[in-house]
């Protein structure tokens, strides 16, 4: 049973989906946002009570539980005070796991969340299992209660992960661990520390062997035995053999598929298929479908997403590279497989992060990189071939200048959009419009 005088904070995609869920239980809710005029402003019927412009103490602490957005962080002062005072304070995902009877997929991470959550989408949907696929990937969960499901795939951000505490997975991953986000966390331990919360009361823990930061030891010598199994790049578990003289991936040195007939590129991507193969094996989707997927998987919109071929130079979209991590998993995907020299695009909100893991990759695989948004000046004083522009026409217009017949331009650019844009897709879709326009 909810509570009765439900607040929710964020007036988003995840306060719309709360709110249409209050209203579907016979409850009305009152609103809250920080921001004087909230995206879902135009679709909240009258009759609901609303602060914009701020958080006012008054209604929260007359609130029994309140539903904050992924958005805005616990450790905010008038949400510790509601702590202080005793109130309930949950996101989105704890209302959905209360409710949904049907076994969780959780999958969180630095990177891959949205492309292994697919996979696994795709794979029980294949196999012709009634599946739901939502969460920080876009749908948010609250909506996928609207139907009777079988499966439910979760990809879960640390913000999501902060305020849902009944999660209670039948296969969790935490597929890798890299700088993001510390403009809201306090360290890197802080940070990976909320997603290893993913982990809790889990059927099974599936870890990277190639990242110590993904192990559940590292979170609490005292969680009791936790069934775990892992993937990575040697013979191990879910990992790769030589067979008939190429890389496969396998399981348990049984070989699946050959590397070759991934069309996801570069080894981020067979880890991202290793670990959707470890959880649609304990979702219990048959390999037949597994296999079928991995083969004709193209890859999601805005990531390593080949634009045109100008004057034989190779445009490349990765906007969704949010972080440095995702970053370098690019430029190495693009080096194995140009002939001609890598130009960077970067630039935008760093959130905090350090930008040094860049510096051997400016010295060896990049030609150069443009420097565009907000923290440039941080990217710029990497090394001595980065040139700066103000924004994304000047930063195509310079690599249109520099490139030759065989490079390639790649857009990854290790920062968030919202300097710029409202969010990474329509960043994507300018650069793409830049492109197609040379
Ligand atoms: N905000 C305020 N005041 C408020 C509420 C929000 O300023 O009172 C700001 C937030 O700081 C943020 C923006 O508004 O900058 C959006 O926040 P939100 O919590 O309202 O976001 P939603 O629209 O509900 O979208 C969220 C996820 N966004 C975030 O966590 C920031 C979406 O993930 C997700 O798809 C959606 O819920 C459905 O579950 C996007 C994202 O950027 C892709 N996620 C981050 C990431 O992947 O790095 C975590
Ligand atoms: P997320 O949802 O975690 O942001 P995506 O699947 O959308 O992840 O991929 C975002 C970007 O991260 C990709 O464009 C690619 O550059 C990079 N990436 C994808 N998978 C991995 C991985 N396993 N390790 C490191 N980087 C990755």
């Amino acid at each position: 049973m909810l509570a009765k005088r439900i607040l929710i904070i964020g007036l988003g995609q995840t306060g719309l989906s709360c709110l249409r869920y209050c209203l579907s239980l016979g409850i009305t809710p009152v609103i809250m946002d920080t921001r004087a005029c909230p995206p879902g402003a135009d679709q909240l019927p009258d009759n609901i009570e609303r602060y914009f412009g701020g958080l006012t103490l008054a209604p929260m602490l007359e609130a029994q539980l309140i539903v904050v957005s992924p958005g805005v962080p616990l450790a905010t002062p008038e949400l510790q005070q509601a702590l202080a005072s005793g109130i309930e304070v949950v996101g989105d995902i704890e209302l959905f796991v209360r409710a949904c009877p049907a076994p969780i997929i959780a999958i969180t991470g630095s990177n891959g969340k949205s492309t292994v959550t697919t996979l696994v989408g795709e794979m029980a949907a294949e196999a012709g299992i009634k599946v739901g696929v939502g969460g920080n990937i876009g749908t948010p969960a609250l909506d996928l209660l609207a139907v009777e499901l079988e499966l439910v795939v979760l990809e879960l951000s640390s913000f999501q992960l902060e305020t849902t505490p009944s999660l209670a997975a039948s296969a969790a991953t935490v597929l890798n661990i890299s700088e993001d986000h510390l403009d809201r966390y306090t360290s890197l331990t802080h940070y990976r520390d909320t997603k290893l919360a993913i982990y809790n009361n889990a059927a099974l823990a599936i870890c990277n062997r190639e990242d110590a930061h993904t192990q559940p030891s590292l979170l609490d010598q005292a969680t009791p035995a936790l069934l775990s199994t892992s993937f990575g790049l040697n013979h191990q578990a879910y990992g790769r053999i030589e067979h008939q003289g190429e890389l496969w991936l396998s399981h348990y040195q049984v070989p699946l598929l050959p590397v070759s007939a991934l069309k996801i590129l570069g080894t981020h991507n067979q880890l991202n298929a290793l670990a959707a193969m470890a959880l649609a094996d304990q979702a219990q989707i048959p390999q037949s479908a597994q296999l079928t997927v991995l083969r004709r998987f193209t890859g999601l919109a805005h990531r390593c997403q080949f634009v045109a071929e100008k004057q034989g130079v190779v445009w490349v979209n990765d906007t969704k590279a949010t972080n440095v991590g995702a970053t370098l998993a690019a430029i190495a995907g693009m080096s194995g497989v140009i002939k001609g020299r890598l130009w960077l695009i970067a630039g935008g909100v760093g959130k905090g992060q350090d930008f040094s893991p860049l510096i051997p990759r400016l010295h060896g695989d990049i030609a150069g990189m443009v420097c565009f948004g907000q923290d440039r000046e941080q990217l710029l004083e990497l090394a001595d071939n980065t040139h700066e522009v103000t924004d994304l026409n000047g930063a195509v217009a310079w690599c249109a200048a520099q490139a030759v017949s065989g490079d390639c331009v790649l857009f990854a650019p290790a920062c968030a959009s919202l300097d710029l844009y409202d969010n990474y897709q329509l960043r994507g879709e300018h650069f793409i419009t830049l492109v197609e326009a040379l």
